[in-house]
This record gives structure tokens, sequence and C-alpha cells, in this order.
């Protein structure tokens, strides 16, 4: 998923669920870590089928930019492609986690053609749980190999620990200066297709421009996280710090929902939290906090 917007501290930083502990260990102290065990061939093809059979009915984008699918406006297509991404990763992924705690919800893809403005600028995913409470994590999952070359994903470890909690998907969760140190200091992690990548979405990311002259497509596997409620965060009318509304709205916006406008009902607006762009100081404090 992608977006961004900034906030009031949560207190402490919950752990992820994996039974593997040292991959929680991995995520709490940089925010990301790759999966021991990739995904079978058969599965990434299958993936890649799913994405090019909506393709094909929405039809290509000439425009060489950072497409992700969670952007296609036929809401049916959409929800094929959560529903497919939920089908064939579930099975795979649910048991990686302790019982009854994280589970796979749905997904997308993202695809990042061969073009100078492919690049997709640094930043947080934007808050859909109460981070407070859960890690919200998803996994990106490239389809084909991911390095430097076609605009693999750079992050910035240990950047998670901001505790920016509230990040609205209309508003830059990052300062100006915050984004140019990123750019300058994120690691690339570079992948084979199929590898599996756990993502806080609290943890810096960008990806640079793919300058190979194939397209870069990577499914991204959306997890749902222990008791907790799919959640939009709306901003004070796009402005770059304020007071957000967060709104309980399930996973049915997310898998079909309008999430440019979305209507919000009332009676599902759980608080009002401040909001604001990162600092160079939250970032320090973050990268310092061990
Ligand atoms: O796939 C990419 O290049 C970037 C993906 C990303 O940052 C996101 O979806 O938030």
């Amino acid at each position: 998923m992608s977006q961004q917007g900034s906030s009031e501290a949560c207190e402490s930083r919950p752990r992820t669920h994996f039974v593997d502990e040292s991959i929680n260990q991995e995520l709490a102290d940089h925010g990301f870590a790759v999966l021991p065990n990739s995904l079978s061939s058969a599965t990434v093809e299958a993936l890649a089928g799913l994405y090019q059979g909506v393709l094909e009915q929405v039809g290509r984008d000439s425009s060489g930019v950072f497409l992700p699918s969670m952007m296609i406006s036929r809401l049916d297509l959409r929800a094929q492609l959560w529903d497919g991404v939920r089908s064939m990763l579930g099975p795979h992924f649910d048991p990686l986690f302790k019982p009854n705690t994280t589970t796979v919800v749905g997904g997308s893809f993202v695809s990042k053609p061969g073009a100078q403005n492919s690049a997709r600028n640094p930043h947080q995913d934007p808050s859909v749980f109460d981070e407070t409470r859960e890690v919200s994590i998803s996994l990106w999952i490239p389809l084909t190999d991911s390095h430097s070359a076609n605009g693999t994903l750079y992050l910035l470890p240990g950047s998670h620990r901001m505790r920016n909690c509230v990040r609205p998907p209309d508003v830059d969760s990052l300062d100006s200066e915050v984004s140019t140190y990123a750019l300058k200091k994120s690691v690339p992690v570079e992948l084979s297709a199929g590898q599996v990548l756990v993502i806080d979405g609290a943890v810096i990311h960008h990806s640079p421009a793919n300058t190979s002259n194939a397209e870069r497509v990577a499914a991204i596997c959306a997890l749902i996280p222990p008791d907790c409620e799919m959640r939009y965060a709306r901003s004070q009318n796009g402005a770059v710090a304020g007071t957000a509304q967060i709104y309980n709205v399930g996973p049915e916006m997310y898998r079909s929902g309008n999430l440019m406008s979305p209507e919000l009902d009332p009676d599902c607006l759980v608080e009002t939290p401040l909001y604001r762009p990162a600092s160079m100081a939250d970032l320090e404090s973050s990268l310092s906090s061990e």
C-alpha cells in the first residue's frame, strides 16, 4: 500500500506475531525483514497471471509513472485482485503467525514501468490500524528479480520508531529534510522473484526510477493484526498538519471502496488525534533509540 501523513507520538512500540522470534526481533530493530522462504515459481506465475488478467481489462497505462493497483477505478477489479491475493497467499502466510494473531486480509499490486518518471519518493504508508496497539505490517513480493537498476525498494532502518502513528493518505508524513536524508541514507533490498520482504508501514521507504527496459511488478499482501479494525485517517482538508478524524471502516473499503474521497459514516468516528510532518528531531530520536 502507498501514501502518507504524521502525528502525535505513540507511547511504546508493540511487537509483531511471527512464530519465528528472530523475524519479530529484526522487525523491531530495523522495521523490515526478508523471510527465509520464498514463494514457489508456480505461485509467482499465478500472481502475475492474476495481475495481467486485470490489466487486460483496464488497459495499459503509458504514462510511465509508478502505479499502485489500489488506484484502479474499476472497484470490481480491485476486489478481484484483493480476493485473489488473499486466496493464493493466505494458506502460505497465515501459518507463519502465532495462532489467532495476524492473518492475510487481501492484497494488491504495484507496477514500476521502465521509465525515468517511475520513482516513488520517500514515504511511510498511511496508518490503517491503531499503531499504538499493533504493528502494521505488509508483505512486498517482487514477481521478477528486483534490484537497484529496476527500482527495488530502499528502506531507512530504524525510522519506524518515529512513532508518528497517525498518517492520513493524502498528506506527506515527512518534512522535506527527512525525505532528503532518507534518499541519501536508505539501503536497497535486492530480491529474487518470489522472495518476501516484510515491511512495517511506519518505516520510511522509497524506490528509484526503473532504468531497465522491463516493467517491475510486485504483489503486496495486506495483513490484519489481532483484534484490529481497519481504519481510515481523514486529514484536516489536506492540511500539512492538523487534527485527523479516525474512522473504523473495516476491510471492505480497502477491498473495493472509494479511497480517494470516501464517504465516511459519522457513527464510525473513533478518535481525533493531532498529526504533523515528522522532523529531523523525530528521526534522530528514532534512529538512536534501540
Ligand atoms: O514498489 C515500489 O516501488 C514501492 C511500493 C511502496 O512504496 C508502497 O506501496 O508503499
